[in-house]
């Protein structure tokens, strides 16, 4: 994959700011998705933030990543994790593969700005899923039509 430094501005509402001071507000997120190996139909994208907080993000025509977050608690060391994956039946349940992945860790224990600044860099996207440990990654798999999770 291509290096590419793609960021994501995480900005606070002023609504929610309202409640206190030891969170960044409401976290708008938006991000160029990167070039994967192949066109990946029903791609799907989330940001996970420790503590389980997670929001699903929209991949728009112009292939930008973009959702709505919770407010993240600061005066602690957050952990974002960017994800890429795609929906698959498995029998009766849907299940995720994941497809690619980046996190990012930001100690926000000095931390009093309304807003946060994520960047996350393409040589951090780690594509190295492999379900089914047959040595062809997931995203190498649904590329090539064959079935990534294990029998
Ligand atoms: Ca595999």
């Amino acid at each position: 994959m291509k290096a590419l430094l793609f960021s994501a501005l995480l900005a606070a509402s002023a609504s929610s700011f309202a409640c206190g001071e030891d969170e960044v507000g409401t976290l708008y997120f938006a991000q160029e998705v990167p070039e994967f190996t192949c066109h990946l139909p029903g791609l799907q994208a989330r940001l996970e933030i420790s503590g389980g907080l997670q929001c699903a993000l929209e991949i728009t025509a112009s292939q930008t990543a973009v959702g709505t977050c919770p407010p993240v608690a600061t005066g602690q060391v957050v952990l974002f994790r960017l994800l890429y994956f795609v929906a698959t039946l498995r029998g009766q349940d849907v299940v995720e593969v994941q497809l690619a992945a980046a996190t990012q860790e930001r100690d926000l224990r000095e931390y009093s700005d309304k807003e946060l600044m994520l960047s996350f860099d393409l040589n951090q996207l780690s594509s190295a899923f492999d379900d089914d440990a047959d040595g062809v990654s997931n995203i190498e798999e649904i590329c090539n039509g064959t079935n990534p999770l294990p029998d």
